[in-house]
């Protein structure tokens, strides 16, 4: 398992200051629950994880197939549009790339798909290059239900409601589709650095 872990360069050379975007607070080891509805409770049995839209050759894996593919572990900070940061997170799972490796698409846009219908929407590019996984495990145990268990995605470098908790599948787009925030108003990429938090930002 190869371990991804980001900031480190800034912590050692700075103050925690250094690694909070403009407008956010350290949450320090809060770790505040965010759902715009009920928590969804599927179980291992019932759950997949498909690649479908544009794709060459859609994929669908279950909870064994998708336990068995490479695995990475990830520590990083995460930036909530509300205005908490919670440094170091460290979490496990499944890099977006390995997911897409085989299913073959020239389009640019992906739609995250959840239990409960809650969607986001990324540009194919933000989501790949290492920048994106699907986590099933936070701080050594199993990720809990309230923060998106079995497996929620998880972008790291975008605001947090872009990691869609319960995610089922990646839906590839021929044009940007917003999901459940973006329609909303908030900013259709949502990168903490740039403080874009609503549309127009
Ligand atoms: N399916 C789903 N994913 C979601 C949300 C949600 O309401 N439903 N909320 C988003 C928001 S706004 C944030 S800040 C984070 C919160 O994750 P947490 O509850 O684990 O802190 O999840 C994001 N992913
Ligand atoms: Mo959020």
């Amino acid at each position: 398992m190869s371990l991804v872990s980001r900031g480190f360069g800034r912590r050692r050379s700075g103050t925690t200051d250094d690694r909070l975007p403009p407008g956010q607070y350290d949450t320090g080891s809060r770790f505040p629950v965010l759902s715009a509805g009920p928590t969804p409770h599927t179980p291992p049995a019932r759950w997949d994880f498909s690649v479908r839209g544009e794709v060459e050759t859609p994929r669908t894996w279950t909870w064994e197939e998708f336990r068995a593919l490479p695995r990475e572990a990830i520590s990083v900070d995460i930036h909530c549009v509300t205005k908490w940061s919670k440094f170091d997170t460290r979490w496990e799972g499944v890099a977006v790339d390995t997911l897409l490796a085989d299913v073959g698409t020239r389009t640019t846009h992906v739609l995250a798909f959840c239990d409960g219908g809650y969607t986001t929407n990324h540009r194919l590019d933000d989501v790949t290059g290492g920048r994106a996984w699907v986590v099933d495990t936070y701080d050594g145990e199993p990720l809990a239900p309230e923060h998106g268990g079995p497996a929620r995605l998880l972008v790291p470098h975008l605001y947090f409601w872009k990691s869609a908790k319960w995610v089922r599948g990646l839906m590839l787009t021929r044009t940007n589709e917003p999901g459940f925030w973006e329609t909303f108003g908030y900013h259709d990429r949502g990168d903490p650095w740039l403080e874009q938090r609503y549309s127009g930002d």
